[in-house]
């Protein structure tokens, strides 16, 4: 059964045994820590925080959400039992062709159950942590949606953007770059000299934050995303100061205005980034000014931090599954799966080569395609690109340095990247290279490579069906 809301997804996860309740820890550094020692456990659990030291019983936050395979599946609508290959290939197939379902209003709102409006707002009251040691404030918003409508078209685009708390009722809404919608619209109003309405919902369907991830284009909305992703429509209901078109069942609504940066701005951050580092010291940074702020009865924040790799927000590489699609989009035939490694930092592209060149033509589409990603490696199919160490093999017996290897220069990365210096960002370098590793047999002389003596997956799978038991200890 598709979970209703974060609060279902949550009786779901406990139901799979991969819910760790914790009581009694501080916002202050120690709920963040938590929450990356587990994630860097083998079954990396969710956390579900009580009794948060300074809040109230029943005020909670919720972590390591999605972080695993099984639980990034079951926020998919995905069997939580596949192969995280498996897995990411049905993901791929479903999102190649996503039927998108409109949201429906619903008569009432669960996140109306407590409402604060004007001088009574006070987001001192949420739990809001501070991540990381040197993080320059509490965030709210680490894996919160950010709701806004077009002024021209009436779009609405809801995407994750980090939410950090100023004052009772003054937070920050920080866009990476010009390009994103939120920043696109936003610009909209403050070009006329308004300030731009918006939300942001902090504990809301998973659904929703998976398609507040997704790169929808211009004009999509992420709410029809994630109603593809269920099969069901997002419930939604008119905020009372906005209109905005807000998730009913979400736990903890803002409701206010993005002040034009002319009129205002504060210094943002520095925020621990998902490549492991600061990449900036604070920057202005856009002011929401709160009007009113909802929740629900023992309110849930969804947690997302960033943490040093390998643990990252999604357990399933969704940016793999983008990457694969695009390859089969662009008529590169043979792809046995597409993965990435390091927080999406390397990609891995398994294929099983028809003709010389193929192994190139995929490396450079996924590279081109590779947000912020060094290292893109192509290996044969008989390679699990899900596993590092079977593409390690693949790179140390497979790849000849001298004849293999390409580097493409001033490629997509970002001002998050913490080796591009600090002065060349000043300068607007913001790109960097690239190193393409064919870890492929040779095309032209593949019949004569020696053949591997390791046992093929199908029959690793079946002797482990077979024999299993008699391997297990006693
Ligand atoms: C947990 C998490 C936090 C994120 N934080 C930010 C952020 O602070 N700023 C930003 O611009 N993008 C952030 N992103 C990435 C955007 O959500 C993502 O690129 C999305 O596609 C942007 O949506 P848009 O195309 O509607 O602008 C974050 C993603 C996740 C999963
Ligand atoms: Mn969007």
């Amino acid at each position: 059964m598709p979970y209703k809301d974060l609060r279902e997804f949550i009786t779901q996860v406990d139901a799979l045994g991969a819910l760790r309740r914790i009581a009694g820890a501080d916002p202050r550094f120690e709920l963040g820590g938590v929450t990356e020692v587990a994630a860097g456990q083998p079954d990396c659990p969710a956390l579900l925080f009580d009794d948060i030291k300074g809040f109230p019983k029943g005020f909670r936050v919720f972590t390591n959400a999605t972080t695993n395979p099984q639980r990034a599946a079951l926020a998919l609508g995905l069997d939580p039992m596949l192969r995280p290959l498996d897995a990411l290939k049905a993901w791929m197939q479903k999102r190649q062709t996503p039927r998108m379902v409109a949201p429906v209003e619903v008569p009432r709102a669960a996140f109306l159950q407590n409402s604060a409006r004007g001088a009574d707002v006070d987001l001192g009251k949420f739990p809001a942590p501070y991540w990381h040691k040197q993080d320059g404030g509490p965030y709210i918003g680490s894996g919160s949606l950010v709701i806004m409508r077009d002024p021209h078209s009436g779009w609405i685009n809801a995407s994750i953007y980090r939410v950090q708390v100023h004052g009772a009722n003054t937070v920050t809404v920080q866009f990476d770059h010009a390009g994103r919608h939120g920043a696109i619209i936003a610009k909209k109003y403050w070009d006329q000299g308004k300030p731009c309405p918006l939300a942001v919902v902090n504990g809301e369907d998973p659904a929703l934050f998976i398609a507040g991830f997704e790169y929808l284009p211009e004009g999509a909305s992420e709410y029809d995303f994630a109603g593809a992703i269920k099969g069901a429509p997002i419930e939604i209901f008119p905020g009372p100061v906005t209109g905005l078109p807000l998730p009913a069942l979400a736990e903890i609504i803002l409701e206010g205005e993005l002040l034009p940066p002319g009129q205002e701005t504060l210094p943002e951050g520095p925020f621990g980034e998902f490549t492991g580092y600061y990449a900036a010291d604070k920057r202005p940074c856009p002011v929401m000014r709160v009007a009113a702020v909802h929740h629900r009865d023992d309110p849930i924040l969804l947690g997302s931090p960033p943490m040093k790799p390998p643990r990252f927000h999604f357990g399933l590489p969704l940016r793999a599954a983008g990457i694969w699609s695009n390859l089969e989009a662009a008529g590169v035939t043979d792809v046995a799966g597409v993965w990435q490694h390091v927080a999406q930092l390397m990609t891995v592209v398994a294929l099983r080569q028809r003709y010389d060149g193929h192994a190139k033509r995929a490396a450079l589409i996924a590279a081109a395609q590779g947000y912020m990603g060094r290292l893109v490696v192509v290996v044969d199919d008989d390679v699990d690109p899900s596993d590092v160490n079977d593409v390690m093999w693949a790179i140390t017996t497979r790849c000849e340095p001298s004849e293999q290897v390409d580097i493409v220069r001033n490629a997509w990365s970002s001002a998050l990247d913490p080796r591009i210096p600090a002065d060349a960002k000043e300068r607007g370098t913001t790109s960097h290279s690239k190193l393409i590793i064919e870890a492929v047999r040779p095309f032209a002389w593949k019949d004569k490579f020696p053949p591997t003596s390791a046992l093929s997956h199908d029959d690793a799978r079946a002797i482990a069906k077979k024999w299993g038991d008699a391997l297990k200890a006693k």
